[in-house]
């Protein structure tokens, strides 16, 4: 058998482990833990490489924690509510639950033909009533301890399908599926209080050294801490008996650049003047239909009205600014009012250059730039104040201090700290997401739903067939009577943001009681997880929100735990080559054979190497290939070549390269007549690859460790028969297990060893075999390096002495002087004193 046999040995070993229950977690074990998690997948119907590339890291650091004598918990579940099963709904007439549950189905099936070592029995997926519904408990938990609330706000309205739309479903400001502009309305709505936790989320980012610096840079900016101040206009003339409203700037340094201020559409004094102004009236209908998000309302034309009033710089009463009425302007942030600064704000430059107002420079990078016009960019960087007045020469910072001083001494102003970071709305007008539990009454409000009363089920019985929430429609469910006054009343029929579901998985994965989220005492042995793998899309929302989430869970008592995971790892991910044909249409990979389009034999242009999309029509699925190759080549492959952070491209030959290697692999590991004899050189190799290895791996530096097993490999076959390749063949096998589990499992099996190698222990190295043979001697005469000499470790002195006297420059340095001296380091130096 010069073959390994991939379609026998995977399903053969798939199948022992999953009867030997392998990967199974015990919690009582007394082991040291390792909790190794990689992103839950969303089941969209198809594992994809960057899924195969994702889980095949996690699960070479799994198995090798393993091997290192760790209890390991190595997980797998399903972030399974969301749009596409909705979608799926409206255009393929499946219900949402139908459509998920058997992508499920199918893509558990292709991960357990990978061979990955998880603990199935802990498998989860969040559309399930026992998921939600402890997830609900959770909701109601927080909602008692007052980190939920509930207001009023803006979401984006398609008039059409009437239904709220997610930023990401806002093209170009209209509805991805109706096409109709979009309009932006006022929903109360749930939110969650992650602003109180913004201090600490920040802090908490120093603590997390193993993270990407990029990741952490990038919640840091997220979160957006900044020095800010709130000031009051006075208005040259009053709006009924309002004289003056408040401004909220990041930039008070740019004071003296200032050349309007402006409004929201929906702001009290614009309100009042539309009152009897139907120009502005029809103005302020007109803002109401720029999206809400911030991409939008950036490119969104900046328009504006002018109001004909004008009010006051606060830092000169003789300076009047103009006052309009902006749809850049939104009335949920800061006060609903901003002055602009055109030189050094690009909004309120687009803005300045369409009504033709005054561009006035008040930053500058150096003292030559100082009227250096500005065009049609606003200056945004860092510099020094000009055209200001007291703050001229001073730094941004420096000057904002100066006139929050100003302000505060003189009180029409105050400092404030300043975050980016809003508060989490929640509430999505969904069907296949969680039931917010809570029922709205009349009389009492919204009372929340009482826990013996959980888990608030999703119904079955919904159509997609006419626009809108099927929840919201359905004839009975919502009708229910008030937990507390017994009236009737009707539930909540909006569903949590599926973030919320990612929140908190890894503790339930933990620990998962039926009658509970989560057992503390079980939950606090594996958390926090010790490595987390996944994509970098995620490096700020859910991430963070899992942060926020777990601090959440802790201030009210749940869990002794702050931040959910201590190392993380964002991987590349899979590109190909794109394909067109002479027309330009992408072509897959499959209608390509020789070069030519295999139904027309037209000639293909290959493209850039991209990331696997279907829109370009470059992916290539696993499933057959795994079936082609066997899974040990596929994972091969997803480790070796690439830097896991980097991208990885996926080509035929790269494949068929692993499995030619996993055949070597195989070929070698054959038991033959144990043979005699040592190979010191052989043995050497052989223990540095063994601390290597595990240091690499430890380091996710999976494809050094590919690196060192070709070596390893090569100087094996390259040996002549000796006990010592015997010894290096049969440990390879143990080096290869992470990577290759089902070609280890075989070849451990023909050696006759006992047991399996999935709870086989990582070879031990031999320090002493780690280190040179041979050392460098450093020749000084007076201390003086002179030369240099190799010699076998261990020399002793006077050998090393004569090896030195012996050197012709140390001769010629030595100029026929004598030796007062010879000191001598063995294995470091021989220094010559004359
Ligand atoms: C004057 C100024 C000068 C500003 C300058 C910026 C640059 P971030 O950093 O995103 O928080 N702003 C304040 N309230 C607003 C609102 N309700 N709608 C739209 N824009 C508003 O943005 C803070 C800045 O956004 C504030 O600082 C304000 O413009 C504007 F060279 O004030 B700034
Ligand atoms: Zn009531």
């Amino acid at each position: 058998n010069a073959r390994f046999n991939h379609v026998k040995a995977d399903a053969h070993w798939q199948r022992v482990w999953e009867e030997q229950g392998s990967f199974h977690a015990d919690d009582t074990s007394a082991k040291p833990r390792a909790y190794v998690l990689e992103m839950f997948p969303y089941p969209s119907g198809r594992i994809h490489m960057g899924h195969v590339r994702n889980y095949t890291m996690g699960d070479v650091l799994a198995r090798f924690r393993r091997m290192q004598g760790h209890e390991v918990l190595h997980p797998m579940g399903w972030d399974a509510f969301g749009m596409p099963a909705e979608n799926a709904a409206m255009e393929k007439k499946v219900h949402p639950g139908d459509w998920t549950r058997a992508n499920i189905a199918a893509m558990r099936g292709q991960l357990k033909r990978l061979g990955f070592a998880l603990d199935w029995s802990r498998e989860l997926a969040t559309c399930e009533p026992d998921y939600y519904g402890q997830e609900q408990a959770l909701f109601l938990d927080l909602y008692a301890a007052n980190l939920v609330y509930r207001k009023e706000s803006a979401v984006n309205w398609d008039p059409v399908d009437m239904t709220v739309l997610a930023n990401e479903q806002v093209i170009d400001g209209r509805g991805w599926r109706s096409g109709a502009l979009v309009e932006r309305r006022k929903l109360s709505q749930w939110f969650l209080k992650i602003t109180d936790f913004a201090d600490d989320l920040l802090d908490g980012l120093k603590t997390l050294d193993q993270w990407p610096e990029k990741v952490r840079t990038m919640q840091e900016n997220w979160i957006g801490k900044s020095q800010g101040m709130r000031f009051r206009f006075a208005l040259d003339r009053a709006v009924g008996d309002i004289d003056g409203f408040e401004v909220f700037t990041t930039r008070p340094d740019t004071l003296f650049g200032a050349s309007f201020s402006a409004i929201a559409a929906d702001h009290p004094i614009a309100q009042a003047l539309a009152a009897n102004n139907s120009e502005l009236a029809a103005f302020i209908e007109d803002c109401k239909r720029t999206g809400t998000a911030a991409a939008e309302i950036e490119t969104a034309e900046k328009k504006g009205f002018d109001t004909g009033l004008s009010v006051t710089h606060p830092l000169d009463p003789t300076w009047k600014l103009p006052l309009f009425v902006a749809n850049f302007v939104l009335m949920e942030y800061g006060t609903g009012a901003v002055f602009g600064c055109p030189a050094h704000d690009q909004r309120d430059l687009d803005f300045a250059r369409k009504y033709a107002l005054p561009v006035t420079r008040v930053v500058a990078p150096s003292p030559e730039e100082a009227d250096a016009p500005i065009h049609d960019e606003a200056y945004v960087g860092p510099g020094r104040i000009v055209n200001s007045r007291f703050l001229d020469g001073l730094s941004v910072d420096e000057a904002k201090a100066a006139v929050i001083a100003r302000g505060e001494g003189e009180g029409w102003g105050t400092g404030t700290t300043v975050w980016r970071l809003r508060d989490w709305g929640v509430s999505r007008q969904r069907y296949w997401g969680t039931p917010i539990p809570i029922i709205h009454c009349e009389s009492c409000g919204p009372v929340a739903v009482p826990k013996a009363d959980l888990p608030v089920v999703l119904p079955e019985d919904v159509s997609f067939d006419i626009p809108g929430n099927p929840l919201d429609r359905h004839p009975t469910w919502k009708h229910v009577t008030c937990p507390s006054c017994n009236a009737p009343a009707v539930r909540e029929t909006d569903t949590l943001d599926t973030f919320v579901d990612s929140s908190w998985y890894f503790i339930r994965f933990a620990s998962q009681p039926d009658d509970q989220p989560f057992d503390r005492a079980t939950a606090e042995k594996w958390m926090p997880v010790g490595q987390y793998i996944g994509g970098v899309e995620h490096a700020i929302l859910h991430l963070l929100y899992a942060r926020f989430w777990t601090r959440a869970l802790e201030r009210i008592g749940k869990i002794g735990v702050k931040e959910p995971f201590t190392g993380l790892f964002t991987q590349g991910m899979v590109t190909h080559e794109t394909y067109k044909d002479p027309a330009g249409q992408w072509l897959s990979p499959e209608d390509i054979s020789n070069g030519v389009v295999t139904a027309t034999g037209e000639p293909v242009t290959v493209g850039r190497i991209e990331k696997m999309s279907k829109s370009k029509k470059n992916v290539v699925d696993p499933g057959p290939i795994v079936d082609q190759y066997g899974a040990d080549a596929v994972r091969w492959f997803m480790l070796s070549d690439s830097p896991p952070e980097r991208d990885l491209e996926w080509t035929e030959s790269g494949i068929e390269g692993c499995w030619r290697f996993i055949n070597r692999l195989w070929r070698i590991t054959e038991p033959g007549e144990p043979a005699q004899g040592q190979d010191k050189d052989l043995d050497r190799k052989l223990h540095r690859a063994i601390a290597g290895i595990a240091a690499d791996i430890d380091a996710l530096g999976f494809n050094r460790a590919v690196a060192k097993l070709h070596e390893l490999t090569n100087a094996i076959e390259k040996a002549s028969p000796s006990a010592s390749r015997d010894a290096a063949a049969r440990a390879l096998v143990r080096l290869v297990a992470p990577m290759v589990p089902h070609l280890a499992e075989e070849a451990w099996a023909r050696l006759g060893e006992t047991g399996l190698i999935a709870d086989a222990l990582w070879p031990k190295h031999d320090p002493a075999l780690l280190v040179d043979d041979e050392v460098t001697i450093a020749l000084q005469v007076n201390g003086k390096l002179r030369d240099t000499l190799v010699a076998p470790k261990g020399t002793d002195r006077a050998a090393l002495e004569a090896m030195a006297m012996a050197s012709d420059k140390i001769v010629r340095s030595l100029e026929r002087a004598a030796p007062k001296k010879v000191i001598v380091v063995p294995d470091r130096l021989v220094n010559i004193v004359i």
